[in-house]
């Protein structure tokens, strides 16, 4: 199958998408092209291929056919005209910043962030961009932070770890009032299978393809998706000169293979998330539970709009805050006490001491990150076993904080 089919359903592009057997020695799966450079069939050419007149793989940094691939698939996953792959989610972060912001202009971003994300925004901020953190639920905030300095509106939705969601489409409406600002999504928590930005305005979508899209925990990966002019940019001034974070050929392979399962995957993520998020909502030992799923999210409605489905990520908090969060993850069997998310193992995790330790912790009550959140990433496990775990360590944080109520009760009598 090749390009010619826009028409297929979303996994079929995502098993087939840019490939066609015939071309590859009939290979069922696509050949990895494990070349740095490129042979040029004469000086001539070479001198075309850097001066941007002729086309062809000339050296991988810049372009690789494996890559090439995986790109054109992600790009069509995403709905999007071109795509740039990197060797991690932050690489391209950092390349979209570097590439699309200069000194003197501001990025409006939203309130909460992954750790390293708002560590970078720090980084940029000493280079002259200004950054401007503001509740984008607000839409009266953002008109009123919106000025003639503005070029980016940056956003994770769902929000790492809190899950806040942004309205995508009334953001995109509101910032393409004013020339040149460019809308920018992170969608690594939904993957294109959930939600895809792009259609509702966004101009450009990253990932860490390191979560869900590659599926297995096995690689560091990362994607930017946008129009081809933007692209371009951004592979040849981020990727290819500012940042080098380029992504290797196996990677692309692995991804791939990755995406093949991703709905299916997806699937199985959300309706275990569900399971145990409702287990969560329903045991007393739990103070309060976020995720998009349950009809308590406050963001219920937006979520059914603009998400597929919920997700795989929970954020909650146990009656007695991080210290019987750290009870309950040290008494969990089976889910694994790990950072990262959309692997097919579950994990569990503190963001205050972990994934978000970069905010200070004034940082993360003004950004909304409570201290004792903490974030489940539910893996594809069978739903019966995850249940009986968290049931099992959560009926240790229950005792926990039963005993000294029963103590305090046997005292006063
Ligand atoms: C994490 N997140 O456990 P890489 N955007 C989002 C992310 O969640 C991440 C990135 C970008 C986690 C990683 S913490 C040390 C482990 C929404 C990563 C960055 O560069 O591929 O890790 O992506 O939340």
């Amino acid at each position: 199958m090749n390009n010619k089919h826009p028409a297929f359903g979303f996994s079929t592009r995502a098993i087939h998408h840019g490939y066609d057997p015939k071309d590859h020695h009939g290979a069922l799966v696509p050949p990895i092209y494990l070349s740095a450079t490129f042979a040029f069939p004469t000086a001539e050419y070479g001198a075309a291929c850097f001066a941007g007149e002729a086309s062809g793989h000339f050296y991988t940094r810049i372009s690789n056919p494996t890559l090439a691939l995986l790109e054109s698939r992600m790009a069509a996953l995403e709905n999007g005209e071109a795509a740039v792959a990197f060797s991690s989610g932050m690489g391209a972060i950092a390349a979209t910043f570097w590439t699309l912001l200069r000194p003197g202009d501001e990025v409006i971003v939203s309130q909460t962030l992954y750790g390293c994300t708002f560590a970078l925004l720090h980084g940029i901020g000493e280079f002259g961009i200004k950054v401007r953190h503001v509740d984008l639920t607000d839409l009266a905030a953002l008109q009123a932070a919106l000025g003639p300095a503005t070029r980016m509106i940056y956003c994770e939705t769902p929000a790492n770890p809190t899950l806040r969601l942004v309205d995508i489409a009334a953001v995109a409406r509101l910032a393409h009032q004013q020339p040149n600002v460019t809308v920018v999504v992170d969608n690594t928590y939904c993957t294109p299978y959930l939600q895809r930005p792009l259609e509702l305005g966004a101009d450009v979508v990253v990932h860490s393809a390191t979560k869900y899209l590659s599926g297995h925990g096995d690689i560091t990966a990362g994607i930017a998706v946008s129009r081809h002019a933007i692209a371009q940019r951004i592979r040849l001034h981020g990727l290819k000169d500012l940042t080098g974070a380029v992504m290797s050929p196996q990677d692309a392979a692995l991804l791939m293979r990755g995406l093949k399962t991703l709905a299916l995957r997806m699937d199985r993520h959300c309706s275990n998330a569900q399971a145990v998020a409702e287990a969560l909502q329903a045991h007393p030992a739990v103070q309060w539970v976020t995720y998009p799923g349950l009809a308590s999210f406050p963001q219920y409605e937006l979520a059914a709009r603009q998400m597929k489905q919920s997700g795989g990520m929970i954020a909650f908090e146990l009656k007695g805050g991080i210290d019987t969060g750290r009870r309950f993850m040290n008494a969990l069997k089976l889910f694994t006490r790990a950072v990262s998310l959309g692997d097919a193992e579950s994990l569990a995790q503190h963001p205050a001491s972990m994934t978000h330790s970069t905010y200070t912790p004034e940082e993360r009550a003004q950004h909304g990150i409570s201290e004792g959140l903490v974030r489940l990433s539910v893996g594809l496990e069978d739903v019966a076993d995850l249940l009986a775990d968290v049931q099992q360590a959560l009926g240790k944080c229950a005792r926990a904080v039963a005993r000294p109520t029963l103590l305090a009760a046997h005292a006063g009598k």
